[in-house]
């Protein structure tokens, strides 16, 4: 029987781009895409949308039984940045939306779960260079620890109640279709948006922190191949480490200034460098390529190329509409 899948908070930066993936890979009626609000129109507009509040068992629920949901991706959170300004906030809405979606499981209402953890389960105790899966993880910001904590709550309901719930540790995640939202590592996005528009960007992180990174594609690829994978190959049930590259502000600046000789960076770190300093630099994610087969695509040199492409197409295009 085909899946039926709710992406809660699709109106997101991954939340967005993996609905599309999903209706392609899987029919375009067989994924419903939800939200809070309809924050983004091109979601709203592009196929069955809910509203679905994450922080609302019964809310979830009605929608499950609506559409006969046999998988939620559940991809409504408070990041990093954010989370620090509003940390109960950040704690209710990361934990109860998970609960509700691991207790409508656990009553066999769904069958399967995808929960996205993050590189921020590490903290500054933790090995920074090539961070293993299994090490010492206090981390230091409201964020890294609702995501340290679901991870057990994930591997707990599925040693006792036999949950399928599959998760990835995403490091900073760069796309162009929509902008993120309250993450440290969204600098990585602003930078090719301002290297268009303004020919300079003041980044808000020092030009040596180095951080792990990944193109959307990838992270796509990744959270679809790991739901597609079978059951006995999942053999993390917290969740895993997944990388691709990693660099620094300076870095993808001289990357972009390949294209964009003109281009000039400068760095005013705020309280976000705090958030990026207990983080690692580079990840070893050899259980995820020996488990299921992954494998990243991008380079750093592919990401700058891509966005530059799009983003010049998206502003021309805006611009022309405009004039
Ligand atoms: C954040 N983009 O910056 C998220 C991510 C690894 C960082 O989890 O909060």
């Amino acid at each position: 029987m085909k899946s039926k899948i709710l992406i809660i908070g699709a109106c997101g930066q991954i939340g967005s781009e993996l609905t599309f993936k999903l209706r392609q890979l899987y029919g375009h009626d067989q994924v419903i895409a939800s939200d809070i609000s309809y924050s983004n129109l091109d979601i709203v507009n592009s196929g069955i949308f809910e509203i679905v509040d994450a922080q609302n068992y019964a809310s979830v629920k009605v929608c499950v039984e609506k559409y006969g949901i046999d998988t939620i991706y559940l991809m409504a959170a408070m990041l990093s940045a954010t989370g620090e300004k509003f940390p109960m906030k950040a704690w209710d809405l990361n934990m109860q939306s998970l609960f509700h979606v691991l207790n409508l499981a656990r009553a066999k209402f769904i069958k399967k779960v995808f929960w996205p953890s993050s590189i921020a389960v590490f903290g500054p105790t933790t090995p920074k260079e090539y961070t293993p899966q299994y090490t010492v993880m206090e981390p230091s910001t409201v964020y890294g620890i609702t995501k340290q904590v679901g991870e057990r709550w994930c591997e707990y309901y599925h040693n006792k109640y036999g949950v399928d719930v599959r998760s990835l540790r995403y490091p900073g995640i760069i796309s162009w279709k929509t902008l993120p939202g309250g993450g440290t590592t969204d600098y990585a996005v602003e930078i090719y948006h301002k290297a268009i528009t303004d020919g300079f960007y003041d980044c808000f992180l020092s030009e040596k922190t180095e951080l792990p990174m990944m193109f959307m594609d990838d992270a796509i690829k990744a959270t679809v191949d790991i739901m597609a994978a079978s059951n006995d190959a999942i053999k993390i049930r917290s969740s895993y480490n997944l990388a691709a590259i990693s660099f620094t502000p300076h870095e993808v600046a001289e990357s972009i200034k390949t294209h964009l000789p003109d281009f000039r960076i400068s760095y005013t770190p705020d309280y976000r460098q705090d958030i990026a300093d207990s983080w690692p630099k580079s990840i070893n994610d050899a259980y995820a390529r020996q488990d299921w087969k992954w494998k990243h695509a991008f380079k750093l040199e592919d990401i700058t190329k891509e966005m530059l492409l799009q983003l010049n197409k998206k502003y021309s295009a805006a611009l022309k509409e405009f004039n």
